[in-house]
């Protein structure tokens, strides 16, 4: 089974704000600049579309060897044989932790989003495998941001991975990689620069030069 190491760049894709782009071609380029994971997040097609694109997005991540999550839906992650499923909040009010878990099974991932330190507690607890945590910066996505004041915290009180999320770009890397943060997790300021594989390239070396300088 594929695991989440320390140091991963997870891109979430939402073909929406691609600029055109689909996603099965985000995702290869962007796997090929570096990403260690890759995420569905579609919140516009219908269940077909949804189940196509997952299979298509799941047999290329396994070639590659890129773990694929699948947003929202433990159902969809097993249809078509990703790595894992990704649960909001409110994903979590419709299927347990626990009846994703049964769903898609003991060897794949269980991600699961979470805004306060409240949650991110709760959420350690539980039998996933990675935190999200955000939104960190600004975004477009919320209408809310957390800052980046509680990461150590964060990172105190998490046995589990966590993943900084939310408005993240290569100027504000440094802020959050000198609090501690391993792993990032990016949706626009991957899939709207115009060189994909080069701006992928440019976020995981700055991860793997943080990974160096911890003696990793
Ligand atoms: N959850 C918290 S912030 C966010 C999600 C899905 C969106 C992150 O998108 P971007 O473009 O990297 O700010
Ligand atoms: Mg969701």
């Amino acid at each position: 089974m594929l695991k989440i190491n320390d140091y991963s760049l997870y891109l979430v894709i939402s073909e929406e704000y691609g600029l055109s782009r689909s996603a099965v071609e985000i995702a290869s380029l962007a796997i090929s600049g570096g990403v260690d994971i890759i995420q569905m997040r579609e919140k516009s097609k219908d269940r077909d579309k949804l189940v196509k694109l997952a299979c298509e997005l799941s047999s290329l991540c396994e070639k590659k060897r890129v773990i694929f999550i699948v947003n929202d839906d433990p159902l969809i992650a097993r249809e078509s044989n990703a790595s894992g499923v990704h649960l909001g909040q409110e994903d979590t009010l419709k299927y347990s932790i626990t009846e994703a878990r049964n769903i898609i099974g003991k060897s794949k991932i269980i991600g699961v989003s979470t805004h306060s330190l409240a949650q991110l507690n709760r959420a350690d607890k539980e039998d996933v495998d990675y935190i999200a945590y955000g939104p960190i910066f600004p975004t477009k996505t919320k209408d809310y941001f957390l800052g980046a004041k509680d990461i150590k915290e964060v990172l105190k009180i998490a046995k589990k991975p966590v993943v900084f999320i939310g408005g993240i770009n290569l100027s504000n890397l440094g802020e959050i990689l000198k609090q501690g943060a391993k792993n990032i997790a990016v949706i626009r300021g991957i899939i709207q620069a115009e060189d994909i594989i080069g701006r992928a390239r440019n976020f995981k070396d700055r991860l793997i030069k943080e990974k160096e300088k911890s003696g990793g």
